[in-house]
């Protein structure tokens, strides 16, 4: 889930309703033309340890020219943007008891619209702004419901790495949120997806590497959908993984889930790697993810996400 939809779901003309075009003051990582230049794919010289040719792949996002992070401030300004939005906030829960294991921010209209109300507004040309009032958002959202007084939990906030530009400039307005907020950065989790749009897998884990060189969590969501799977994971180790619930629905019901997502536990055990199941909805499938050594869960099962509280489970009495 990225933002709350799952970017398989998210209509192709986000990613390529601008190709193609030049706008004025904005433009465009030079990833292709560079990729072009070196002759192997970037994805493939990134797996086979080869220097990479362009610092900055993103490919389907007009980036301010010249390049300016913004700040805390700046994306808070929901004119700025175009429009505003919300986060409802869903929690991971340790099915074996005790707090949550983390709470996931996700974008909502308003009025309590779904994701794909919000995302439609995206487009190449604001997808860096709403990345970064996503993370400012959540994160200020979060603090005033008290998240950072729940012991050891994070908040995990869904990303778009072709938003980002460079990790290292597109980071300082978290940090300044988190300063500002008083939100502890080293609870806040990063998850993404290795959707479609994410055509190239040496930048996302350039900036998976940043992420963890600065004590941020680091997360793959949908793994084991589209293209979050096995080649990511062989390239890079997150904290944690989170089994799609295409993995997760009816497993207790399906020889051949079960035999996956045991071999993925026994990888994620060896590399020393947190699971979560996803889309959990029934107690059978809780159980049998649990017979798996999952504890950390996420579903309907526990709490739907909820705007304006953070829903606890067990519901306290
Ligand atoms: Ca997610």
């Amino acid at each position: 889930m990225v933002f709350g939809l799952d970017v398989r779901r998210t209509p192709r003309h986000c990613a390529v309703a601008l190709r193609g075009r030049s706008i004025k003051g904005y433009t465009r990582s030079p990833a292709k033309a560079n990729r072009q230049h070196v002759g192997i794919p970037a994805r493939r010289a990134g797996m086979l340890g080869l220097p990479q040719a362009h610092p900055d792949p993103p490919m389907h996002t007009l980036f301010p020219k010249p390049f300016r992070a913004a700040g805390c401030d700046e994306c808070r300004n929901a004119a700025a943007l175009g429009f505003d939005f919300t986060m409802a906030f869903q929690p991971i829960v340790n099915v074996d008891g005790g707090p949550p294991f983390a709470y996931e921010a996700l974008v909502r209209g308003l009025n309590g619209e779904g994701a794909g109300s919000v995302l439609a507004q995206v487009d190449d040309g604001n997808r860096y702004r709403f990345d970064q009032a996503c993370r400012v958002k959540a994160i200020e959202l979060a603090a005033g419901l008290g998240l950072q007084d729940i012991p050891g939990c994070r908040l995990s906030i869904n990303f778009l790495p072709n938003a980002i530009y460079r990790p290292e400039t597109c980071i300082r307005s978290t940090l300044e949120a988190c300063a500002r907020f008083g939100f502890p950065s080293e609870r806040l989790m990063f998850e993404v997806t290795e959707g479609e749009r994410v055509s190239d897998s040496a930048h996302l884990i350039r900036i998976f590497d940043d992420y963890r060189k600065r004590g941020f969590i680091t997360a793959i969501d949908d793994f084991g959908a589209g293209y979050a799977g096995l080649n990511l994971l062989a390239t890079f180790q997150p904290h944690v993984l989170k089994l799609d619930m295409e993995l997760t629905r009816d497993i207790d019901r399906s020889p051949a889930r079960q035999a996956i997502v045991a071999g993925v536990a026994l990888a994620a055990e060896r590399l020393d790697i947190t699971l979560i199941g996803e889309g959990i909805e029934t107690a059978a499938e809780r159980d049998m993810l649990r017979s798996f050594g999952v504890r950390f869960q996420q579903g309907f099962l526990f709490a739907r996400p909820t705007i304006g509280r953070l829903t606890e489970w067990p519901a306290s009495v």
